[in-house]
């Protein structure tokens, strides 16, 4: 819903820059292989026409179309009912309230879209809507383009995982949401188990018809499912690798680090990486081995992120009073076991962290795929590290032969990972390398999203076709 970019207002302009996260990573590698123009919110509040038109022209150069929307309501959909409600439904998240206020706020701004996306669209366009945000907007835009005597083929991809029937029956308004996306021709996930999922609760609450695998019957459309599998642009990573400036920020922290072994998390700071466990198990790991003590360091980054959400605030407080804790009880003269990085770094910074680290701890509780542990992979050539990824990563269902999988509210196991990860020889490691990495070459985003508009134009030219 939000544009992959950030606005800012300088000096009576507007300037615009790309934002991180993993949907941004994705459709940034896409942007290779594929002609499109975005739609979404710019982040900003902008009420003056003339500072809308100024902002309109600085994205015109990045094909960004601006939805205006007022910060209230902006608010209201996007932390309210989307990172308040949905968000934690999705990832299996117990104890949501469900409010009407933000819940009418999240319909509005689908409809604003669906306006804007429809007067912009001329037939034969392909749409392809991205995430929880926009649920509904499928339907509404169906609605709208039918008014305008409009026909395109409309595809929904889903980036978080979708929930087993029972769990998301917890969502009052949970019909109305995927009766939302079924108004769409073609529909991905990241997983076989999301598409089975959702495929088992559009026939249990809805009644679709679901017997043909990847296809569903509902009123009287049939909508393709299937699964793509997300990725990053590895090229991209491994160009930066051999910048001057990057390599220089290798050989520092290769010589800060001379001797002890580099364990790296990357993670926004949200619930579902599960940083709370992951800390949990380290000191676990640290109490179980004091022969490693001063030879281990885990290097976490906490990227910011949700600040307007009073939960995230309080997932903050906690991990830095843990993160103090852990270090209180386990530094020494020599150094602290844990470096706890509450903020963004560059990417320079990222992809030199990644390349001296000896292993990749990615303790998620669910998440809908997880492109850091792509990342890290894409920038370990040279060094064979290790992947500790949860079973909960949707990664995890195809990485598992080339990583260390546990299960992350476990600390024995996961303590017991982090000790099998350092202690990997050298062929079982070049061995489960050299298969992730050949995972991450092939399935890039670029290749993710010529595969996705591919079935798409498929299902625009012949809609009745089996899936
Ligand atoms: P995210 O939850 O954001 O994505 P993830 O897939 O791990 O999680 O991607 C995070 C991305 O943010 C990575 O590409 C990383 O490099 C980037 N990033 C981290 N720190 C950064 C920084 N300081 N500056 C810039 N970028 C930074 C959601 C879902 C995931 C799913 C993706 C894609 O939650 O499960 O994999 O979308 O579908």
């Amino acid at each position: 819903m939000l544009l992959p970019l950030s606005i800012k207002r300088v000096d009576g302009s507007f300037q615009s820059s790309l934002s991180s996260g993993g949907l941004v990573t994705s459709l940034s590698g896409l942007t290779k292989s594929t002609e499109f123009r975005w739609f979404g919110w710019p982040g900003i509040e902008v009420k003056d026409a003339n500072d809308r038109e100024l902002v309109s022209q600085s994205l015109e150069e990045q094909k960004a179309i601006p939805i205006f929307l007022d910060s209230d309501l902006a608010h209201e959909h996007y932390n309210g009912f989307s990172n308040r409600i949905l968000w934690p439904i999705l990832h299996y998240q117990s104890g949501v309230t469900f409010d009407d206020g933000p819940w009418q706020a999240y319909k509005r701004v689908n409809e604003l879209f669906a306006n804007a996306i429809a007067d912009a669209t001329d037939s034969g366009n392909l749409i392809w809507v991205h995430d929880y945000h926009l649920m509904l907007l499928p339907e509404l835009l169906r609605s709208r383009l039918l008014q305008q005597g409009k026909s395109c083929a409309i595809g929904f991809s889903l980036h978080t995982p979708f929930p087993a029937g029972d769990f998301w029956r917890n969502l009052p308004v949970r019909k109305h949401l995927i009766d939302g996306m079924l108004s769409s021709d073609l529909i991905g996930f990241h997983t076989e188990e999301y598409k089975q999922n959702f495929s088992d609760t559009c026939a249990s609450l809805l009644g679709a018809r679901t017997e043909i695998p990847n296809q569903i019957q509902y009123k009287n459309r049939l909508i393709c499912i299937d699964r793509f599998i997300v990725g990053i642009d590895p090229q991209k990573f491994t160009d930066a690798l051999q910048e001057p400036d990057v390599q220089e920020r290798i050989r520092t922290l290769e010589e800060r680090y001379n001797g002890v072994k580099v364990i790296i998390g990357v993670d926004r700071l949200d619930h579902i990486k599960g940083l709370t466990q992951k800390l949990k198990g380290f000191d676990a790991f640290l109490d179980d081995h004091p022969e490693l003590r001063n030879k281990v360091v885990l290097i976490q980054v906490a990227v910011p992120s949700r600040e307007d959400v009073k939960e995230y605030q309080e997932l903050e407080t906690e991990l830095s009073t843990l993160a103090g804790k852990i270090n209180g009880k386990h530094a020494t003269p020599e150094g602290t076991p844990l470096l706890y990085m509450h903020r963004s770094v560059p990417f320079t910074e990222l992809t030199a962290l990644y390349s001296v680290a000896d292993v990749c701890l990615l303790t998620s509780t669910r998440d809908g795929m997880n492109l850091v542990s792509f990342e890290y992979v894409a920038c370990q050539e040279k060094r064979h590290g290790v992947l500790v990824l949860s079973e909960f990563a949707g990664a995890a269902s195809f990485m598992g032969q080339g990583s260390i999988s546990f299960h992350p509210a476990n600390t024995t196991e996961l303590s017991e990972a982090i000790f099998r990860a350092l202690n990997l020889d050298p062929s079982e490691r070049k061995k489960k390398y050299e298969y992730l990495r050949d995972f991450v070459n092939f399935n890039t985003s670029a290749r993710w999203g010529q595969t996705f508009t591919d079935k798409l134009s498929q299902r625009c030219r012949r809609p009745g076709d089996p899936c």
